[in-house]
């Protein structure tokens, strides 16, 4: 299973350490696309490339058209998250929201209203394993029955 994890760069990178390590547990369960979201210095890096924010959204959509499910981490804001989970709905790409409550934003009503998308909330990622395997290996089995 090819998984798009997305979660927020430029809206603030005070969770990574919890992308690092959800990452780190998705990967026991299928290949994670976007593996840069958990490394500090992302930006420094990808600059330091050479790539371009046209490099970047060209990228990141052809991995979102690439990936079998998306799993968000949504508890700190960001554009490009909640652009990513649009592109995903409007493709049909099973999509698992992940919040911590308590934060300092309530989640976006465009997120937790939408039927479209399973919305879970956790307060350490290693709590929230078994709903990430589950999800992964009922969207395997839905991918491997058509
Ligand atoms: C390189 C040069 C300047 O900045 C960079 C690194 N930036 C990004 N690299 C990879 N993916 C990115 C980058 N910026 C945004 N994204 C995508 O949008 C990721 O897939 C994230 O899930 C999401 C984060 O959006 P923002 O709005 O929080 O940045």
């Amino acid at each position: 299973m090819d998984i798009f994890f997305s979660g927020s760069i430029r809206g603030g990178r005070s969770d990574v350490d919890v992308y690092a390590t959800l990452i780190d547990i998705l990967e026991r369960h299928g290949t994670v696309l976007t593996e840069h979201i958990g490394t500090e210095g992302v930006e420094a890096d990808e600059a330091a490339a050479g790539l371009t924010d046209t490099d970047i959204y060209e990228q990141d959509l052809a991995w979102l058209q690439q990936a079998d499910v998306v799993v968000a981490e949504v508890t700190t804001p960001s554009l490009g998250v909640g652009y990513e989970i649009g592109r995903a709905v409007a493709r049909e790409t099973p999509v698992l929201c992940l919040y911590r409550p308590g934060a300092e934003h309530e989640l976006s009503a465009m997120i937790r209203g939408n039927d479209a998308v399973e919305v879970t909330e956790y307060r350490t990622p290693s709590a929230v394993e078994p709903v990430l395997e589950a999800f992964v290996r009922r969207h395997r089995e839905a991918r491997d029955r058509r």
